[in-house]
């Protein structure tokens, strides 16, 4: 194993040292350091079929973890939702997602095959080999393979997944007016809610050192990595976080939050979902990108300050179980 003081100037080196690719350079930046950081989490949390609340806070916060839990399972069981499986023949046979544990993108896709019940197996990538995406010419998270067939980018993985095993009932049921509502809002979240969730996550030291607790404590880490990568990860999220609000013009990086719950909570206007009486891919866009943070001091502070907390638990009962099955 490396020693920790290696792969700490590993990290901050790839994590400092901007490359150009797509998304530019602060994108590449602010990326590596989620990898270490809140997308460097451990493979095999999931278990075939069972209830699963994502709750960070379950290991490192012990009984105040289990107290949310136990209240989101209680509310869970006064109104579950019906999911929408698939016809048993249009399901595939193996679909594995390869993911860090906490990228927004990769929750995206989650939440639709939890929703739609599709069984997928996950591989956790490391974000600083990533040698298990190596047979990939793709470089970034997700990836899905379908049945052996390669799919990348979460938006498109979800249409492609849409396509094949729903496709013309649900293209065929929905209206031109309700399409572009869906096309619309599952857009500003690709372009605006993702961009200020790191600033809230790392927006000071005490939030980015939560932040980093999660991962280190869920992490693969040796207890020297875990301590030097956990305070070196804050230190430097913590200052990557503010070029990130200068690059996307949040001033306030609460406020910004706030907002986007709000907003959310408008286009609702007074729906269960935006979908009406269920999901759409709008709902379960939003829905997955927000998972990660929910129990963390800015996903915490979100629900209480915002009208959104009851679209969030509507949506942790629709979505219910995981799919996920053990690799
Ligand atoms: N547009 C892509 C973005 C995917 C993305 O940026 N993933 C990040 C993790 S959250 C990643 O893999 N970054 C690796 C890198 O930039 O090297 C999607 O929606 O899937």
């Amino acid at each position: 194993m490396r020693r920790a003081s290696t792969l700490a100037s590993s990290v901050l080196s790839r994590t400092l040292t901007p490359t150009l690719h797509e998304g530019g350079a602060l994108s590449t930046i602010n990326h590596r350091f989620l990898l270490v950081a809140l997308y460097s989490t451990t493979s095999n949390t999931g278990s075939s079929h069972s209830r699963r609340i994502f709750n960070p806070f379950s290991s490192s916060l012990g009984v105040a973890g289990a107290l949310v839990s136990a209240a989101a399972a209680a509310s869970l069981s006064q109104d579950v939702l019906a999911k929408e499986p698939p016809r048993a023949e249009l399901v595939p046979k193996e679909v594995v997602l390869y993911q860090y544990e906490a990228c927004p993108f990769c929750n995206k896709v989650k939440a639709y095959l939890d929703y739609y019940d599709i069984p997928y197996k996950v591989v956790e990538v490391n974000p600083i080999s990533k040698k298990e995406i190596k047979w990939s010419d793709y470089k970034k998270v997700p990836i899905l393979t379908v049945d052996g067939e390669q799919l990348v980018d979460s938006s498109a993985i979800i249409d492609k997944l849409r396509n094949k095993i729903h496709g013309k009932e649900i293209v065929e049921s929905a209206s031109d007016k309700d399409d572009d509502e869906e096309i619309k809002w599952r857009r500003w979240v690709d372009n605006h809610l993702v961009h200020v969730l790191s600033p809230n996550i790392y927006r000071n030291t005490s939030e980015a050192l939560e932040s980093f607790d999660y991962i280190t404590s869920n992490g693969n880490f040796s207890f020297t990595e875990k301590i030097t990568v956990k305070y070196a990860g804050a230190a430097a999220m913590y200052f990557v976080s503010k070029k990130l609000k200068k690059k996307y013009n949040i001033t306030d990086e609460r406020a910004a939050l706030y907002e986007a719950a709000e907003t959310w909570v408008d286009a609702l206007n007074g729906r269960e979902f935006l979908g009406g009486s269920k999901p759409n891919l709008a709902d379960l866009a939003v829905f997955g990108v927000l998972r990660p943070i929910r129990y963390l001091r800015s996903g915490r502070d979100m629900v209480e300050q915002t009208r959104i907390g009851d679209w969030y638990t509507r949506m942790e009962n629709a979505v219910g179980e995981s799919a996920r099955i053990k690799a």
